[in-house]
């Protein structure tokens, strides 16, 4: 052990790490937290083991009946603390106009004095009275090319032990980084400090909270939250905000992609990588069973949240996902939605904020026809169908999550852990849109394809704090996610479509979609899940010059016949509900189009101007 002395603290450091930027910088940010021990994860599972004994013994985590849940466990999250947390995310780049006006921004001087040097800063003794676990992680295979490494120092051991899911984490890390190797740091506290004796609550968190980018030196900084994507910063911080900023100077793509394959009866596999806000079905397409009918197709998962596309030595857009973990949303997943998902929740389980059953097991609306006569809710309150129904209290909360390695997944492709990442035949982009857009749509050109994805509304969900179901544009799924100005993004896309044009490499077809319309009843026409084959058949037989389509507004959609509809009874009327294009409501849709390319008007490229005004020369025609 190599122990540098910080008043009173141990580094810790075990020898095989040999990083001394690494070691210095632990050594600081335990002299700012005044952390009162520090822990080296090395990722194995002897320590997941312990460390999650004693998440039970510290009453955060709730050991699941082995008999029926073998090495589960559930955790209750303080009522405060569910969600990512959007008006507390920033982005401090040195210019604000970098960060765009899509995305909260201060000055990362003023931010680094609140965060870490004011006198007053957040991070000093954050970490009183409370262990710094060393969380070093790899996104992508290790000593992958495609692959970034960061380390997370945090004072969660839930936190530590769900990245141990989440990606290939421990000691192996450190022989990729060496003596000299790059990393993302990645800082991150609940916001708890303890004073000696005083006794910790099973949730530790803070009212106040700060999620901190800062894009050019690629640093995270994360205050006050326990949950999901504020504290597990390989995911939406690494991966997609800082991720997407290096794609963009580095000249690959940081996407909110579930990614998949699909193969054919005749054995032809073609990958497919679909974007969608959070909590809009990725987990659910990236696990789709086919319908019966379509005996011989298969789909495997390659990633169900996050894709890294860069461009492969053939030329074309190669794809890998960087997690090795799924954390998603449990409500509504049941035998009928997603087999596979339920068959990968079997055992080795993180649950947070499900409801618990009387025979220490999980439950959460919808996983179920009827639900069980008695839970403990996600509050750690006594829950009944009949108090439900007086106080429409949810058992589950509706962001209520799990967390699951990849390898849970009986579907999981074969080459999902591949070092070169698999060539892309399709984008998709999908929102949940009650009215307005169609089933699917093909764009006719990549440009027209970035027009789809740069003005895509949705329906925001409860995986974010704030008011749901209201419609807000979301381009590329990736308003939140965004580590630079949108615009920029927008122009990334074009040129990398013109990047493949010019080499004469294939482009990728680009459709958008819109699983989520709803009849006059209120009720979703389309049924989803696994029927999603059908749309998706028909895309693939796009890319073949097979299946023919209609042209209209905006691109090109199916028409009744060239959909497979054997064992769906699905009429030529509700096609036509989820297919229509009502002339008002894409006047209006236009105009909200025209509201974000306002807002973003200083970096707007032309090229999506002059699709939209082609747009509004044949809605008026
Ligand atoms: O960001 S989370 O990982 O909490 C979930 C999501 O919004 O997709
Ligand atoms: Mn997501």
């Amino acid at each position: 052990m190599n122990s540098p002395r910080l008043e009173g603290v141990r580094l810790n450091a075990p020898a095989y790490v040999k990083h001394q930027r690494l070691l210095d910088w632990v050594a600081r940010m335990a002299a700012l937290t005044q952390a009162q021990d520090v822990y080296w994860c090395d990722g194995s599972q002897g320590e997941y083991d312990r460390l999650c004994q004693q998440l039970v013994e510290a009453g955060t985590f709730k050991r699941l009946n082995p008999a029926l849940r073998p090495n589960s466990y559930l955790a209750l999250s303080d009522p405060s603390d569910v969600a990512r947390v959007e008006d507390r995310t920033f982005i401090c780049s040195a210019r604000k106009d970098d960060a765009g006006p899509t995305n909260n921004w201060v000055d990362p001087k003023e931010m680094r004095a609140l965060l870490e040097t004011g006198d007053n800063a957040l991070f000093r003794g954050c970490m009183r009275g409370r262990t710094m676990y060393v969380v070093p992680f790899s996104m992508g295979p290790l000593g992958s090319h495609i692959s970034h490494i960061g380390v997370e120092l945090t004072d969660s051991a839930y936190v530590a032990v769900s990245m141990r899911i989440m990606t290939r984490m421990g000691r192996q890390v450190f022989e990729v980084l060496g003596a000299d190797g790059d990393f993302v740091p990645c800082m991150h506290t609940v916001g708890a400090p303890l004073a000696a004796g005083q006794k910790d609550v099973a949730w530790p968190c803070n009212k106040t909270k700060y999620i901190v980018h800062y894009p050019e030196t690629r640093e995270i900084w994360s205050y006050g939250s326990g949950y999901g994507g504020n504290a597990l910063l390989g995911k939406k911080c690494f991966a997609l905000r800082i991720a997407s900023k290096m794609g963009h100077e580095q000249g690959w793509l940081a996407e909110h992609m579930l990614i998949l394959g699909v193969t054919s009866p005749a054995g032809k596999k073609y990958h497919v990588a679909a974007a969608f806000p959070s909590a809009c079905g990725k987990t659910n397409f990236s696990m789709l069973v086919p319908p019966k009918v379509f005996d011989g197709w298969k789909v495997t998962t390659i990633g169900d949240d996050i894709a890294w596309i860069k461009p492969g030595k053939d030329g074309r857009l190669h794809a890998i996902n960087p997690e090795s973990g799924y954390f998603g949303v449990a409500p509504g997943t049941n035998y009928k939605t997603n087999p596979n998902c339920m068959d990968s929740l079997k055992r080795d389980v993180i649950f947070t904020n499900v409801a618990l059953t009387d025979d220490g097991d999980v439950w959460w609306e919808g996983m179920t026809d009827e639900p069980p006569a008695h839970l403990i809710d996600w509050r750690g309150l006594d829950w009944t169908p009949a108090i439900a129904k007086e106080t429409g209290a949810k058992a589950a909360h509706p962001n209520s999550r799990f967390t699951i390695a990849a390898t849970n997944n009986p579907v999981l492709d074969p080459e999902w852990d591949s070092t070169t990442g698999y060539p892309i035949d399709a984008f998709v982009f999908g929102g949940r849109r009650s009215t307005t857009v169609p089933l699917v749509t093909e764009a006719r050109s990549w440009a027209e394809g970035v027009y789809m994805a740069a003005t895509m509304g949705s329906e925001t969900t409860a995986a974010a704090a704030g008011a749901q179901g209201v419609v807000r544009r979301d381009p590329f799924a990736m308003l939140p996610f965004m580590g630079y100005h949108m615009g920029d993004h927008f122009e990334h896309w074009l040129a990398m479509g013109a990047k493949l044009q010019a080499a004469g490499v294939p482009q990728p077809h680009i459709f958008c979609v819109n699983w989520f319309r709803k009849g006059a009843d209120g009720k979703f026409v389309w049924p989803g899940y696994g029927e999603n084959m059908r749309v998706l058949k028909w895309m693939l037989e796009r890319i073949e010059g097979r299946a023919s389509g209609v042209e209209h507004l905006f691109g090109i959609s199916p028409r009744y016949e060239d959909i497979t509809w054997d064992g769906l009874s699905f009429t030529r009327e509700q096609f036509h509900s989820v297919m229509s294009i009502e002339r008002a409501d894409w006047q209006l849709e236009l105009e909200l189009h025209g509201e974000l390319f306002d807002q973003l008007s200083a970096r707007l490229p032309q090229q999506l101007l002059s699709t939209k005004a082609q747009i509004e020369r044949k809605l008026a025609a």
